[in-house]
Formats: C-alpha cells, structure tokens, sequence
C-alpha cells in the first residue's frame, strides 16, 4: 500500500507554503462564533465610558460630577483630577509626546476625553455622562496647520517656557505649534541639481485625513484581581507585549503580574496600535472598583478620537532631462498631528519612512523635510495600511512622475520605465537612505502593461476625447497608473524601536508525541489569516500537516515575546522567526532521525515529511515516528522533547512592489465615476498562502478606492468633525467595488529564510496613488495636472467645471 503514495502526495498532505489552504479561522467567523472583546462578559463585570468635549479648543473651568453620581447604576466618575495623584492623567504616546488620559484643563480636540463614567451596564453610564455638568470656556480653534505656525494661540501650554519654545522629543521647536524637523537626504545638492536642471516640475497636493474604521471599534476589559494582585487585561491590541509593558512602565505593577490578550479582532487596520485613555481608565476603574470593567467606544468615538490617517501636506520638485531621466527630487510635508504626537512609528522616524519617497526610481539627489504640528484635531496619523506613511511617499512620489510627465508631453508609463532601478542594481541604495533588498521593475511592468494592452486603452483614450471634443459623448476616460515600492518588515532591532523596545519577533514551537504541535507567536492576526500561513510555512519546515498544527498568538502570558502585527512585519520578521524556529526543530529531529536509523547524522536528509538515508530511500523515519520518539526513548546525548524558540532580528527590511493600471470612466456632467478595470500584480517575493494574498489584494484595493474616491475626516473651522458617522464617511459596498484583476510575479527576498516579502498593505499603497491618477488623467487632455483628493463626484464635477467643460 505504501508505495501508492507519491512524493506529490506527501508535498500536498502537509498543505504548506504555496498552498491554497482555506483559512482555519472562518469556521469560527461564518458561524458567529468569533470571541471579540465586546462578547467577554465576566461576573459583576461594570461598564465605562467617557464625557467627551463638544469643542475642539476650551478651557475647563468646572467638572460636576455630583448629578451624575446620583444616576441610578452609576458608582464612579473619573476626572483628571482622579489620576493626577497616580500620576496616570497624562500618559506617553509612541512618539515620545504625552497626551492627557482625561483633560487636564483644558480640552484640544472635539471628542477629547473628559471624565469616565463607570456604572453597572452600558445604558447607565450613558444616562450618567448625560448628568455630569462641564463648564468650558471657548478657546480660538486652529484646524489649518499653516495657520497654526503662524499663531499666538498657544496649543499646547508645555511647549513654551518664558515665552519660548522648548524642544520636543525629536529636537528643537520653529514655534510653540510645531512639534518636530524631520530630514533625510543631502539638501544643498538637491537644491543645486533641481536650479540647473532642464526641466523642472513643481506641484503641491494634500494627502486629505481618513480614517481606516475598522469594523469592530476599539475596546477593552480591564480586571483587576486584588487577591493575588493579577490584572488581566483583554483588549483589541495590535501590539499586546507592548501594551503589557506600557501598562507595567505608568502603572507600576510588575510585568508577570499583568496578562495581557488579544482575542479575535475585528479588523485593525493600524486603528489598534496605539494606546487609548479607554485602556488607562478602564484599569484604575477596575483597581478602584474591584469589579472587572468593560469599556467599547461606540462608532462615532471610532470616527472621531482614535488614531486617524495621513494629513499631509506635500509639495515636491522634481527635475530632469529633456529626455525624461530624473535627476533630483526635493519634498517638504507640512504633517497635521492633532493636539498630541501620537504617531505609532518607530522611535527614530518622526514621519514614518516617508523617506521611501523616491519611490521605484534611480533618483540621485534628494531631499525631504518634514515638519509635524499641532492642531485642534485627534491626535494619530499612523494608521491605514500605511507602512509607517509609506502611503504618503508613494501617493507623492506616484503623482509628481505624472506631473512631470505632463511637463515633459510624455508618455507616463515611458517615463516610469526608463527611471526604473535596474534589476542588476540589486540591492539599491536610495538616495534617502534605504537598501532596496530585491526588485525586478521591468519585468513586472511590462507584464502589467501587456496584459491590460496599454497602448490599445491609450489608443481608445484618444478616441474618446476627439469624440467628445465633437460633441458625440459626455464621458471621459482615465487611465491610473502606479508602481510602487514598500518597505516592511520593521526592524532591524538596531534601526527601530518602539518605546524602547527593539523591533525584532517571535516564534515558539512544541511538538506534541504523536506529531503534532502548537507554535506560539508575537504577533496577532486581525482578520490576516495567520492561524492558517504561520501553520503552511511550518508544514514546509518541519514536515508535519498543516491541519495538524496550532497556531496560537495574543496571550502574552503563553506566547513569546513580540512586537505585534502592524506595518506588514508579521512575514518578514514573526515569518522568518517562524521559519528559523522550525530549522530548529528539524535539526534536533535529524539527530534522532539519525540515531533511529543507526547511521550518522550527516548521512540522512529531510525530505518533505521524513528524513531519509542518503542513497537508501526505502530507510527512513516520518517526523510523526521521530517526533514520538523524541519522548519515547532515552537517546543518548539528546535532551527529551522537541520544542524550540526562535526571536528574529531581521538584517533588513523587505521591498515588496506591484504595478497597478485602473481604468475609469468619467460622466463630466455629473462627476461619476465607472471602474472599468483594475489590473494589480504584486510582488511579495515567494507567496505562503495565494488566496490569502489575493484577499489581501482586494481588501486594499476597496480601501483604496474609498480613500481616492471619496473617504475623508473632514473638519469645519470651529473644529467639528464633519464625518463622524456612516452617514457622512464613505465606506464602499459591493456596489462600488470593481472585478479586480489580480496577478503577480516573485522575487524572493535575499535575506528572509523562506523569500517572502510583506503584503499586507501593498494594495493599499500602490492603489490610492492608482485611483487618483485614473482621475486626473482622464482630464490631462484638457489642462488638469493636478487636484487633490478624495475625488467624491462633486468635486470632479468642480473639475469639470473649472477646465471649461460644462461651457
Ligand atoms: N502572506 C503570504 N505570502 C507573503 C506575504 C504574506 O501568504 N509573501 C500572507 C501572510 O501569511 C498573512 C497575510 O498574507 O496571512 C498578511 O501578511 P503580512 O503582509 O505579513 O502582513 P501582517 O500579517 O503583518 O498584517 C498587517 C497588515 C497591516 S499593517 C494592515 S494595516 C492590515 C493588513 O495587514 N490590516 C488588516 N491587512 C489586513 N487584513 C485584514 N483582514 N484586517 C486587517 O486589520
Ligand atoms: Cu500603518 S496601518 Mo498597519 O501598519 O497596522
């Protein structure tokens, strides 16, 4: 019987890497028995939530929280003045800034937490935040962060001293408003190329504020039990060994006594990064109480306070030969960060690693300076498939070759071509510092752009604006191109920290007798389908059946130490982990292969799912016998068991990439837009799970197309928040999404064990810049270099109309 089954068949039984594999999660999640935070329900379990300001900007000169106390069910309202003598009314953001837990004075942003009201259940404590009585004092609001460098108004009272500024955590301050300087790159040289150039192009855009509102909004349960001095805390956490250790840090109770779990999560999108004065209160509510506390915001709170994304403002200079060849970029940002620097980047990039912003092009000289300021806006801006604001480089750099382009009276997609980094480049130093570690441009676009037939859709184009010059048709054609390159995979430990803490993961591994196994990890899937890839990359290693191994992660009490999923680290660095773990194991497993089979440990080779006698195929041991016999036998020389641990500190990031074409048409009288077609092909180096990856693809892409077509977190001058429902922030349905065309082609990442590359975010950040250029290329014909986004249907009608073609 036994030699029926073929190599082929041990390959596909094991379900590993490069495998289909339908994700283990969604029995739990079709059937609606997901375990998110809101479905934990504990005995006598209190719940809270937060007064929150009507103003974006006022002082605080009364709280009377007496009414509220008589509220039947309420027991406790919190105010700053609550946790000043715990120390915990501020607490430290990732960026080095503080931020208040509850307004200690005064209030900076609409929706700025006041006072917690904790009561025994959720209608309660509305009836109590309804009672407390808050006296402000109207202070000028400043949402326009040029006006804000500009101003008397003092935002935040300890950036000045003796009426001087004093610097912040990243160096000094240009004014009381502004929070940072952030450069990268050689700025006389750029300067002196961009003077001298032949052609030089110039434009300024506004990346609008989103926000990535995932489905599930952000919560926790905080319980603290004061009979062993443990406290538990369940929550949506991107980053759960990193909370714990924030907690420990401004808590002061010790790490082993605090457990911290991220259970099934409902999206995060970045939106779980970071640490929220829900999670702060909810803590000291549960110390002061006894009683475990419950606290979920609701969707507006979502909208309007937690980590929002981008605001930037870009204006670039790009010059070049005549014959299109780039020779220096310069670009300055000017970064809205709401009243708190609260970006969740690593500790030494201010603005992320806006300094990609070269993109995928042989650029010589550059420069990039930002500069980040306070405004009365919610503080965040790191969040959103963003890579750490890769998004916004890629969008900039995406939108100045097109504008170039325009100054050239070139062919975009020429221009992106004969700039490309050449394969031979490999590994690229870019100009703004980075190592590119693999690419392979060319190749990538030149598929993308057979398949959709390029000059056939530019051929039509042309048709199409003859035909509507003579009167025949009232739609337009656009067609968006964009290649991008991402950087993922933060680390390297000795690049990038978060509070501290360096920036390598985890992966822990124990196989149980009869061959199969639980691997532990630092990282945590929410919605990524890590339960399903970590378990193929292991299949692949250590040779046991996907299906036969558990992937468990988010108990910082079981799993090892990590630093979360978020910048689309989980493959580069928990994946190599992974990856180097299950080496591991295999390697103590050919030991005992070995002494099985009696021969010497070099004379036997893994293969699939067995180690083998070299030139003796019909001599071999499974790694189901060998892992039996791993606790079966005393073997000498050989510890019992068959666990390893492996914390990964990768030498370098990974440079996925992807060539994306959209085409779209445009009614011009009412500024509709119809996606005709979207071709995306990724690159993500070797691919552990395809359908993932596709799934991944088309969750970036909708996100895409809602922020370029539509999404905003828009603020009136008085500082309200115009979206702060579903009703006033798009969200795209069915009805708006294309049939997106996935494709792909791989090349493997040199320094990664297994190849792979990150994808997570990649569809998000090559298909923004992808949408928006459809757009505005669809008006290039008649004049229009550039307009920001999003592009909802009134303003390209505005388009349409300022260009003349209403007329
Ligand atoms: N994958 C693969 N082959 C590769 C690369 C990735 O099969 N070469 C698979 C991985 O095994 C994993 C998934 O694709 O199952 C995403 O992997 P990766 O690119 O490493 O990203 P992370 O797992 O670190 O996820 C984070 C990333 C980020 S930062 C945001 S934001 C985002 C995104 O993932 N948030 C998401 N995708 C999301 N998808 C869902 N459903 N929900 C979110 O909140
Ligand atoms: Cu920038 S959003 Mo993701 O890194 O969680």
């Amino acid at each position: 019987m036994k030699d029926e089954i073929t190599r082929d068949d041990r390959v596909a039984n094991l379900k590993g890497m490069g495998c289909s594999r339908k994700r283990v999660e969604d029995a739990r999640f079709t059937q609606g028995k997901g375990n998110y935070v809101d479905d934990i329900k504990l005995d006598g379990m209190l719940f809270g939530d937060f007064v929150r300001s009507p103003y974006a900007h006022a002082r605080i000169k009364n709280i009377d929280i007496s009414a509220a106390m008589e509220v039947p069910g309420v027991l406790a309202v919190l105010t700053a003045k609550d946790l000043e003598p715990l120390g915990l009314h501020w607490m430290p953001t990732l960026a080095g800034d503080k931020q208040m837990v509850l307004a200690d004075g005064k209030v900076l942003f609409q929706g700025q937490e006041v006072a917690f009201v904790v009561a025994e259940d959720r209608y309660a404590a509305a009836d109590g935040i309804e009672a407390v009585e808050v006296d402000y004092e109207e202070l000028p609001v400043i949402v326009d962060p040029f006006e804000a460098l500009k101003s008397d108004v003092v935002l935040r009272e300890d950036t000045v001293q003796d009426g001087k500024p004093v610097d912040g955590a990243h160096g000094p301050r240009k004014h009381h408003n502004h929070i940072f300087t952030w450069e990268a790159g050689d700025k006389e040289p750029t300067e002196e190329v961009i003077a001298n150039a032949e052609v030089v192009a110039e434009e300024t855009m506004y990346y609008h504020r989103t926000h990535p509102c995932p489905l599930e909004t952000c919560g926790c349960v905080a319980s603290m039990d004061k009979v062993n001095g443990k406290l538990t805390l369940w929550g949506t956490f991107q980053a759960p060994h990193a909370i714990r250790t924030v907690v420990s840090l401004i808590s002061g109770i010790e790490e082993h006594n605090i457990r911290v779990i991220s259970p099934d999560i409902g999206g995060g999108f970045g939106n779980k990064v970071g640490a929220y004065p829900g999670y702060v209160c909810s803590v000291v509510a549960s110390i002061v109480t006894g009683k475990p506390v419950k606290w979920i915001e609701d969707r507006m709170d979502n909208l309007m306070t937690t980590a929002f994304a981008r605001d930037y403002w870009m204006t670039g200079k790009i010059s070049a030969t005549k014959e299109g060849k780039i020779t220096g970029l310069h670009c300055h940002v000017t970064a809205d960060h709401g009243g708190f620097d609260a970006c969740a980047d690593p500790t030494k990039f201010p603005a992320g690693f806006m300094n990609i912003c070269t993109g995928s092009y042989d650029i010589p000289t550059a420069f990039l300076e930002v500069d980040g300021v306070y405004t009365n806006k919610a503080p965040g801006g790191v969040s959103y498939r963003c890579s750490f604001r890769v998004t916004e480089a890629v969008y900039f750099i995406e939108r100045m070759i097109e504008v170039l382009a325009i100054k050239l009276d070139m062919d975009a997609a020429e221009l992106r071509r004969i700039n490309f980094i050449k394969k031979e480049q490999f590994p690229y130093k870019a100009a703004l510092g980075w190592e590119y570690d693999s690419g392979d441009y060319h190749t990538a676009w030149d598929k993308a752009l057979k398949t959709v037939d390029y000059d056939g859709l530019r051929a039509e184009q042309a048709q199409r604006v003859e035909d509507f010059k003579a009167g025949k048709t009232r739609s337009l054609m656009g067609i968006g191109l964009s290649f991008f390159t991402e950087i993922v995979g933060a680390g390297p430990v000795k690049n990038c920290d978060i509070l501290g803490l360096g920036m390598f993961d985890s992966c822990e591994i124990r196989i149980h007798p009869t061959g199969s196994a639980i691997a532990r990890l630092g990282t945590i899937s929410q919605g990524q389908g890590h339960a399903t890839t970590f378990a193929q990359i292991l299949a692949s290693e250590i040779g046991l059946p996907a299906d036969s191994i558990t992937i468990e992660e988010g108990d910082t009490d079981t799993a090892p130490y990590g630093l979360g999923t978020y910048g689309s680290r989980s493959t580069p660095v928990a994946g190599a982990a992974t990856a180097m773990a299950g080496r591991k194991i295999r390697a103590k497993a050919q030991m005992i292969a070995a002494y099985l089979l009696e021969v010497h440990d070099d004379d036997v080779e893994f293969d699939v799912d067995r180690f083998v006698v070299k030139g003796a195929p019909e001599r071999f041991k499974t790694m189901k016998e060998i892992a039996f016999a791993a606790y079966n036998q005393a073997i000498p020389g050989i510890e019992p068991g068959l666990e390893a641990v492996s914390y990964y500190d990768p030498p370098n990031m990974t440079y996925p990439f992807g060539a994306y074409v959209c085409v779209m048409d445009i009614d011009v009288d009412t500024g509709v837009t119809d996606i005709r077609r979207f071709y995306a092909l990724d690159d993500c180096g070797t691919r552990i799970n395809p359908m993932i990856i596709e799934g991944q693809v088309h969750g970036g892409l909708t996100e895409a197309l809602a922020v370029a077509l539509g999404q905003e977190i828009a603020y009136d001058d008085m500082g309200n928040v115009k979206t702060g429902t579903l009703m006033d922030f798009f969200l795209p349905t069915a009805w708006e999404v294309p049939n997106y065309e996935t494709d792909y082609t791989v090349t493997p990442s040199p320094h990664h064990p297994i190849g792979a590359k990150g994808v997570g975010e990649s569809p998000h950040v090559g298909g923004v810049p992808c949408f928006s250029n459809a757009v505005q290329d669809a008006f290039r014909a008649f004049g229009n270099t550039h307009t920001n986004m999003p592009h909802d249907h009134w303003r390209i009608w505005k388009t349409a109309n300022a260009l003349g073609l209403h007329d």
